[in-house]
């Protein structure tokens, strides 16, 4: 449904104009839609609400990387999760190149990182601590890695660039990329039955801390350029060589030109504003209740009133 626009009629021609009501192209908005749970019912979330703004909407299944390229070219007209550990160096260079702007931060605060279930703390009580972590490489052996540590990585597209990190710093351990979330999920699972000493990579807000109590493990701390001058971190020689922030901002990106195409949503997209404890719950309503994203995101919608309602016109 499209909105109305104010028409001028002779008769009204002693009153100043009303401003014109916007009014959206009645052109579908393209929301990309990636691994993980938070982002694609965060994505239907929103698709939800812009269909009540009487906005037209298409997902479409993208790279979590390439998908700046998509959204600054317009081929997908916004990006709800730009997480700044995996994908700020992808957002930024996009901005650079222009057509793609930033429409603002989550309340949420992130983090991205190597983690472990809080048993494995046990059998390596210097954690959190990335030397300590490094001393018990042995631990976290398995037959695929040989004397050295497994690391399950994210997959590939979130570029952890976990290998480079190893690297860097030195240290004694393997990176295997997981291909999935759910494998992620499946590892931590299997691990807790005899509490066998694990790491791999997590991130929060994410339905797994309420699951599974632990810890990130701390890392040199991030310092801008990490990822493109090797003079900064530890490693005069190398990138990589920090933690992800620890304080990572999650933000809103749009086409350039959404805003003039599709000025109401827009406007809703500007209000649009996620807390760390609503985007685990996002989460949650997939990993654990198992819900298809399309329902979660509307049973999120009926609990959640008070929070959206005011950000649609
Ligand atoms: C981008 N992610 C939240 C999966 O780290």
């Amino acid at each position: 449904m499209r909105k109305m626009t104010t028409a001028m009629t002779a008769g009204v021609l002693a009153f100043a104009p009303f401003a014109a009501l916007a009014e959206d192209s009645g052109d579908p908005i393209v929301i990309p839609i990636h691994n993980w749970s938070s982002q694609i019912v965060m994505s239907n979330v929103v698709g939800q609400i812009l269909e009540e703004n009487g906005n037209a909407v298409e997902y479409v299944t993208t790279d979590s990387q390439a998908v700046y390229e998509s959204v600054r070219l317009g081929d997908v007209t916004l990006e709800l999760e730009v997480w700044e550990g995996a994908f700020g160096a992808s957002f930024r260079a996009a901005l650079e190149k222009g057509g793609i702007v930033d429409v603002g931060d989550h309340d949420a605060v992130t983090r991205e990182d190597w983690w472990y279930p809080m048993w494995t703390k046990d059998a390596c009580p210097g954690l959190p601590d990335w030397e300590a972590l490094n001393e018990c490489a042995a631990l976290f052996a398995t037959a695929e890695t040989g004397d050295k540590g497994r690391y399950l990585d994210g997959p590939v597209d979130w570029l952890k660039h976990g290998q480079e990190r190893v690297e860097a710093l030195g240290m004694d351990f393997v990176v295997v990329n997981a291909g999935s979330a759910a494998a992620l999920w499946a590892e931590i699972g299997a691990a807790e039955a005899d509490k066998r000493p694990i790491v791999v990579f997590n991130w929060t807000p994410n339905f797994a801390e309420a699951v599974w109590p632990g810890e990130f493990v701390e890392f040199p701390v991030w310092e801008d350029g990490c990822d493109k001058d090797p003079a900064v971190g530890p490693n005069p020689d190398a990138l990589f060589d920090c933690g992800n922030p620890a304080n990572g901002y999650l933000k809103k990106a749009a086409w350039e030109g959404m805003e003039e195409k599709w000025p109401s949503a827009y406007a809703v997209l500007e209000n649009v504003n996620f807390t760390n404890a609503q985007i685990a719950e996002m989460a949650k309503l997939v990993d654990i209740d198992e819900m298809e994203p399309e329902e979660a995101a509307t049973v999120w919608l009926e609990d959640n009133k008070d929070v959206w309602e005011s950000w649609v016109n």
